[in-house]
C-alpha cells in the first residue's frame, strides 16, 4: 500500500512503531523495519552516546530505514538531537513536547521530522515549523498521553494540515488500521502490539500482563501533575491513585513512580513497576513475531478497505 508516509520514509508498508521509552531498543526497531514498517528507536532518558550504539547496532541488524523517538522532556534532548544527525539516522519522531527549537537542525541535515501531537493547534504550529508528518495520538495509548481520543483527534488533525497524519491510540489489528485510514491518516503508529513481540526485549511478566489484559485494564496515573501517564492497573498504581486523591505533591509520588519502566521492563517487576501500555492492551491475545503482526494488519486491512 502507497501513502504519502510509506513514500516519504522509504518503507513498504504504512506502519510505524511507537518509540517506547526502555521497550523500543534496537533489536525491536530493526525487526519492524525488516518486516516492511518503521522502526523506531525510543531514546527516552538515555544518555547520548547509548543512543548512538543503539542506533549502531541497529544499523548492523537491518539494511532498511529506521528512526529515532526523542523524549523531549529529558534535558539531554538538543544533545541527542545531535546524535542523530551525526548518525545520519533517516527520520526522528519526537514526544511529550514541543520540538520547534530543534527542528531546524534536523531540516539541515536532511532528516525527517514528525512529532507527536495531541492537538489540531499544536499540529498546525508543527507545520508551520517544518514538519514532514505527525503523528495524531489519541488518550487510548500507553504512557504520556493528551486529552483527546484518537476517534476525535485524527480528523481534526488531518483537517488543519496538509502534511499527512499518522494515526495512533488504541490501533493493534486490521480494524483499527482500516478506522484510521477512513479518519484521514496515512499510516499508523502501534505501540502496545509490538511490546508483545518476540523481538521485544520487554521481561515476559510484562508481556503477560498486556496478554492477559481486559478492555478496561488500564488507568491513568499522574493528572494531577500535569504528566498523565496510562499505565496496566497493579500495586504501584493503585496506591499512587490513592495517594493522588489524598492530595499528596509532586515529590512524594516521584518516589513510586522513579525507576518504575525500567523495573517493569527490565525485571518483570509487575507489582512495583510502571506497565505503561494502552487500552488495546485487551485485544492483543498472543506473542507475536514484527513479520506476523505486520502481514496480518496489512492483509486484513487492504480487504476492510477494498483495495
Ligand atoms: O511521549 C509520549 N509518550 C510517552 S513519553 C514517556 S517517557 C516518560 N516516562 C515516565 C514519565 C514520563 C514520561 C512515556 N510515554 N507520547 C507522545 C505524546 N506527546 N503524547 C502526548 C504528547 C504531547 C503532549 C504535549 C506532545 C506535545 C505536547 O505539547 C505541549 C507543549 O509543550 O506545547
Amino acid at each position: 500500500m502507497e501513502t504519502r508516509i510509506t513514500q516519504l520514509l522509504g518503507i513498504e508498508h504504512p506502519i510505524i512503531q511507537g518509540g517506547m521509552a526502555w521497550v523500543a531498543e534496537y533489536h525491536l526497531a530493526a525487526a519492524v523495519s525488516n518486516a516492511g514498517g518503521l522502526g523506531i528507536i525510543g531514546a527516552a532518558s538515555a544518555p547520548p552516546q547509548v543512543v548512538r550504539e543503539q542506533i549502531r547496532e541497529a544499523k548492523k541488524l537491518t539494511d532498511r530505514p529506521f528512526g529515532v523517538n526523542v523524549m523531549l522532556m529529558n534535558p539531554n534532548a538538543p544533545e541527542v538531537a545531535q546524535v542523530v544527525v551525526e548518525e545520519g539516522v533517516p527520520v526522528v519522531t519526537t514526544g511529550a513536547g514541543n520540538p520547534g527549537r530543534l527542528i531546524p537542525i534536523w531540516k539541515e541535515a536532511g532528516v525527517k521530522v514528525i512529532p507527536v501531537v495531541a492537538s489540531a493547534a499544536m499540529a498546525r504550529m508543527m507545520e508551520r515549523a517544518g514538519a514532514d508528518a505527525v503523528v495524531a495520538e489519541g488518550n487510548e495509548s500507553g504512557g504520556h498521553i493528551g486529552e483527546l481520543t484518537t476517534m476525535t483527534l485524527v480528523p481534526q488533525v488531518v483537517d488543519a494540515v496538509h502534511i499527512p497524519v499518522i494515526a495512533a491510540g488504541g490501533i493493534a489489528d486490521g480494524r483499527g488500521f482500516a478506522a484510521a485510514f477512513m479518519l484521514g491518516a496515512e499510516a499508523v503508529q502501534m505501540g502496545t502490539r509490538f511490546v508483545a513481540a518476540v523481538e521485544s526485549i520487554v521481561h515476559p511478566n510484562y508481556k503477560e500482563r498486556i496478554i492477559k489484559a481486559k478492555d478496561i485494564d488500564s488507568e491513568v496515573t499522574g493528572r494531577s501533575t500535569g504528566h498523565p501517564i496510562r499505565v496496566l492497573r497493579n500495586q504501584m498504581s493503585r496506591e499512587y491513585l490513592k495517594m493522588e486523591k489524598e492530595g499528596a505533591g509532586l515529590e512524594e509520588l516521584e518516589v513510586l513512580t522513579l525507576g518504575s519502566l525500567r523495573k517493569a521492563v527490565m525485571d518483570g517487576d509487575v507489582k512495583g513497576g510502571s506497565l505503561m501500555a494502552g487500552q488495546i492492551a485487551g485485544l492483543v491475545k498472543q506473542e507475536n513475531t514484527c513479520a506476523e503482526i505486520i502481514d496480518e494488519i496489512m492483509e486484513h486491512a487492504e480487504k476492510l478497505l477494498k483495495l
